[in-house]
Parts: C-alpha cells; sequence; structure tokens
C-alpha cells in the first residue's frame, strides 16, 4: 500500500457563501474565513477545499465562472486570498480550490466572444451546432431541467450546457482550451495552493457524433452518455503531465458516472491522472428515472452493498474519499441518519463510519455539529437554480406546488446551503443582517458555540475520532472486510494493517438490536453512548474495538 499524506488527512469542505460573513453585507467572505481558522485546527482538519470564489454571476452560486484568476468581489480580494492562504499554512494546513473547467459562465470573455459569430476565434472553445428538424440538435436533458442546448439567435446555432444555460460547455477537443486550463491551473499553483478538487470531471470528453440517446433513466444518461467519454482519461493524463505532476498536491475528482468498475482508470497509482475521486454512486441512490426530484425508496442495505464493493473494487491501487454529504446533498444526520429523537447519537455514528470506512474522510461545513435539513414555507425562501429551475419545470414534471415543495424539502441543495450557525445571537452569528439565504430557524439550539461548551456533542465527537485516526494509521491503511449481512439492521467491517485490528458496529436502526459481536481479544475503544450491555446495541449504537 503506497503511503501519501493525501490518505491520512481530513478534509473539511467550506461552501464560502454560507460560512461566516464578515463584512455585514450577508454573504460569506474570505475574511469570514479566516477568522474561524482556529476553529477549524481546533476541529483537527488538515485540507480545506473551500467551493469556488472566483468572479461570477452565481447563476450557480460560483460554479460557473467568468474570469478564472479573479476573486469575486463580494469575497473579497486577492489580497485577502493570500491573507487566506497564509494563515492556512501557518497553521499547518492546506488548501484545494475548486477547478471547474466542464464549463464557464456565459458571461466569460471566451464566451462572450464566442456567441459573437461563427467565424469568431473563440466559436470552438465551446459547442455549436445547427438545430435538427427546428428542435435542439440533441435530446439531452439538462441537469438542472430543461434541454441541454440553447438557441442563440444571433447566429441561429445552439450552444451545449450540461448544466443551466449559464454554463456553457467548454470544448476540450480544442487544445487551445486545454492550453488555457492548464495556464489557470499553473497559475493557482504557482500561488502555493495543495492541490484542486475538479468539478463534474468525467464529463470533459463529449463522445462524437453528438447524438440523441434513447436511454430513459437520467442516471444512465449521465453515466453512458455525458461521462467517461473516449478522451477523458487522454486528457486528465495531459493535464498530470503538463503541469499538475510538477508539485506536491493532491487532486480529487468529482464523479457523477464513475462506477466502481471505471473507477480506477482514474484513480490507479500509475495512471498519471488524480489521486483519489468523491464517487456519487451512494449519494444518487434513490434518484428516479427523471432524478432526485422522482425519488425511489432505499434503505441501508443498498448502502452497505455500495460501501462493501467500492472498497473491494478500489483495493490497494487506487483510492477515494468518504462523506455522505456536501453543498449539492441534504444533510447527512437527515437523510442517512434521524434528525428528530436521534439527532445526536445518529450523527456521531455516521461520523463514526466515515472516519472508519477505508478513503479520505470529507466533513462538509456543519455537519460536525449536526446541522440538519431546512423546510422553509415557500419557494422564494429558496435560492438554488436547480430547487427554482424544478419548481418550475412543468415538462417533465405534472405536480402539485405542494408536492414540489415536500420533494425540495427532501432532496433541495439549500439544505445544505444555509448559513453556518456559530451561536445563538440573531442570524446564527453567521452576519449581522439578514443574508443571501436564511438560517435554518434551530440555530438557537444547534450552534458551534453551544457544541465547543458540551463535552459530550458532536463536535467533541468528531475531535475525538480525527484525533485517533492520527494516531492510529491502520485505519488509513488497513484493509476492509464486512462481516455481516447486509440485510441485517446493524453494520460490523473489520480494518486490519500490520499487527493492528480494528472492529467496528454500527446500530443504524431507531431500535435496540442484540447481536452477538466477535469482540474476543478486542478493547472496546470509542462508543458514542452511554455503554449499557455488550450483546445488545442501543438505536444508533457505534462502537470502534482496536487489539494490537
Ligand atoms: O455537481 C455535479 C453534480 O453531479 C451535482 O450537480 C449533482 O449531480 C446534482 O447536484 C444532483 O442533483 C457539481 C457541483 O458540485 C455542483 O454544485 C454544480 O452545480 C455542478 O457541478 C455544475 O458545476
Ligand atoms: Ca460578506
Amino acid at each position: 500500500m503506497h503511503k501519501n499524506w493525501w490518505k491520512e488527512e481530513v478534509i473539511y469542505q467550506i461552501y464560502p457563501r454560507s460560512f461566516k460573513d464578515s463584512n455585514g453585507d450577508g454573504i460569506g467572505d474570505l475574511q469570514g474565513i479566516i477568522s474561524k481558522l482556529d476553529y477549524l485546527k481546533e476541529l483537527g482538519v488538515d485540507i480545506i477545499w473551500i467551493s469556488p470564489f472566483y468572479k461570477s454571476p452565481n447563476d450557480d452560486n460560483g460554479y460557473d465562472i467568468s474570469d478564472y484568476r479573479a476573486i469575486g468581489e463580494e469575497y473579497g480580494s486577492m489580497e485577502d486570498f493570500d491573507e487566506l492562504l497564509h494563515g492556512i499554512h501557518q497553521r499547518g494546513m492546506k488548501l484545494i480550490m475548486d477547478l471547474v473547467v466542464n464549463h464557464t459562465s456565459d458571461e466569460h470573455e471566451w464566451f462572450v466572444e464566442s456567441k459573437k459569430s461563427k467565424d469568431n476565434p473563440y466559436r470552438d472553445y465551446y459547442f455549436w451546432r445547427d438545430g435538427k428538424d427546428g428542435k435542439e440538435p440533441t435530446n439531452w436533458p439538462s441537469f438542472f431541467s430543461g434541454n441541454a442546448w440553447e438557441h442563440d439567435p444571433n447566429t441561429d446555432q445552439y450552444y451545449m450546457h450540461l448544466f443551466t444555460k449559464k454554463q456553457p460547455d467548454l470544448n476540450w477537443e480544442n487544445p487551445k482550451v486545454r492550453e488555457e486550463v492548464y495556464d489557470i491551473v499553473q497559475f493557482w499553483l504557482d500561488k502555493g495552493i495543495d492541490g484542486f478538487r475538479l468539478d463534474v470531471i468525467p464529463l470533459i470528453s463529449k463522445t462524437f457524433p453528438l447524438a440523441s440517446t434513447e436511454i430513459p433513466v437520467f442516471n444512465d444518461i449521465v453515466e453512458n452518455v455525458y461521462s467517461n467519454g473516449p478522451r477523458v482519461h487522454e486528457f486528465i493524463n495531459e493535464m498530470y503531465t503538463r503541469v499538475l505532476s510538477k508539485y506536491d498536491i493532491m487532486t480529487v475528482g468529482e464523479g457523477p458516472g464513475i462506477n466502481k468498475d471505471v473507477a480506477n482508470l482514474y484513480v490507479g497509482k500509475d495512471r498519471g491522472e488524480l489521486n483519489m475521486i468523491f464517487h456519487l454512486d451512494h449519494m444518487f441512490l434513490g434518484h428516479g428515472t427523471k432524478g432526485k426530484f422522482d425519488p425511489y425508496e432505499y434503505g441501508w442495505k443498498e448502502i452497505k452493498i455500495l460501501f462493501n464493493d467500492w472498497e473491494h473494487s478500489i483495493g490497494d491501487d487506487g483510492w477515494i474519499s468518504i462523506f455522505l454529504d456536501n453543498h449539492d446533498f441534504p444533510r447527512l444526520v437527515s437523510r442517512f441518519g434521524n434528525d428528530d429523537q436521534y439527532r445526536i447519537e445518529s450523527a456521531k455514528a455516521l461520523a463514526l463510519m466515515i472516519f472508519t470506512l477505508r478513503g479520505t474522510p470529507c466533513i462538509y461545513q456543519g455537519s460536525e455539529i449536526g446541522m440538519t435539513n431546512v423546510a422553509f414555507e415557500t419557494i422564494d425562501d429558496y435560492r438554488d437554480v436547480e430547487t427554482l429551475n424544478f419548481y418550475k419545470d412543468h415538462t417533465a414534471f405534472d405536480y402539485s406546488n405542494e408536492k414540489r415543495i415536500a420533494l425540495i424539502h427532501e432532496h433541495g441543495r439549500d439544505n445544505a446551503r444555509t448559513t453556518m450557525q456559530w451561536d445563538d445571537s440573531v442570524h446564527g452569528g453567521f452576519s449581522s443582517q439578514n443574508s443571501w439565504i436564511k438560517p435554518n430557524p434551530n440555530y438557537r439550539d444547534i450552534n458551534v458555540q453551544k457544541a465547543i461548551s458540551d463535552p459530550d456533542s458532536i463536535f467533541h465527537w468528531y475531535k475525538k475520532i480525527i484525533a485517533y485516526r492520527k494516531t492510529h494509521l491502520g485505519l488509513t491503511y488497513g484493509n476492509f472486510t464486512a462481516l455481516n449481512k447486509a440485510d441485517q439492521p446493524i453494520y460490523i467491517y473489520k480494518r486490519e494493517w500490520e499487527n493492528e485490528s480494528y472492529l467496528v458496529v454500527i446500530n443504524h436502526s431507531n431500535e435496540k438490536q442484540s447481536f452477538d459481536i466477535p469482540t474476543d481479544g478486542y478493547k472496546l475503544e470509542l462508543i458514542n453512548q452511554r455503554f449499557i450491555d455488550s450483546k445488545v446495541l442501543q438505536a444508533w449504537e457505534a462502537r470502534l474495538y482496536y487489539k494490537a
């Protein structure tokens, strides 16, 4: 097993718009993050991944970039960035940035030029096609409702946008585009950052000819039409060879469409591509034919089968990150735990899973204090373009507004984007005034100030297991063996490395479960609630046993 710092360390994701506002405009910013670096250091995290804060019209909250070398003015200045990077490094932590190069904003100068005329030198930076029979060139659905092509009356052609129409897809077949991207990557690496999270990287190679598909299920279209195109590995390898390989950095690819059978083509140790991936197989569970707003029921059996299969298919050759939420998905304690009767116990149990499965753990801001989903009354309180487009989409969905709101409550991305809950003061300590999005009303009860003062809080549990992991390398490098059947209500698995052996037992149910756990020779090291009976696990009880 190759040893690497990015396998041993813990990632913490910041969504900058919602983390901390320092200047009272209701929008999170870089100075706000700087003011919380000591908090992150106390938690014990190592690698800070900040979602995009480049210049952007914020159609998709920064995942639509109009200048890759400029800081969005609402986030601060390049001097603020330099101070942030210095502050992170001074505390022995690292910074990775979000590289969004499958598409740009339609306000990027390249696209402004490209759309001017068919013979503009930038025309080929994007995908332009004639319509077909008076309609879009293909029947491809956008991730964010509607068709993936937008008509431009000026040149009477359509341009491709797999996301919103303000996010035109870049044409990676064009070597000039690839050179531009490598320059951007080099610019930020020369500033001293420690790596990148590569947004939707499997989508950068399109399959030609661009043709309509008969595939009915959206996620299958993502996997078989949009992702894993014929030149994807050539492009990533070229980026690696030309620029990434010249620095001691970490790269993590966000992988919609990457399944366990193709994963090591992206992260195999001798592939010269990426260090690891955020695969989305578990995150897309429950996404039905038309995606997340067309849900199907699933449970822990499917979750565990998926985690077991991924652990075995990655093996010693590749590497993944382990996470249960981010800015695109509901809060982990609401989705996978019980954010009502067992919020604290289930948040701790899920944390133990994240830190003991095999892969680099990634925490999303606020999960360390058990922040939950939100249920705003009206669509007016929602901000996410995916949600707002869905609410207006009467073509793909013939739902009542009540049903739409109910689905948004359960699956919407704003669940993860309400402002960070620092204390019980007005606005939850995030800002001195109303913010771009309302806080979750439960900030009075769930907040950092309260968590830090309570030794039994979720925060202190995270802190404790992060510290434990650092002194027990078997939890990083150990192999993984599931010890019980996936259809049982508890999850038991083992991690073994050299003379170390770890046994993890998690009751992921709301009921007591009696179980004959093979603990002989092991010592109980961590437990997320008061120990009552070695053979009976209380609701959401989670234990870690160790023997050397
Ligand atoms: O997300 C891509 C992606 O897979 C998600 O859009 C996910 O499929 C969707 O939210 C599920 O409904 C990345 C970024 O993380 C996301 O915030 C951006 O909106 C998207 O790419 C476009 O850049
Ligand atoms: Ca601000």
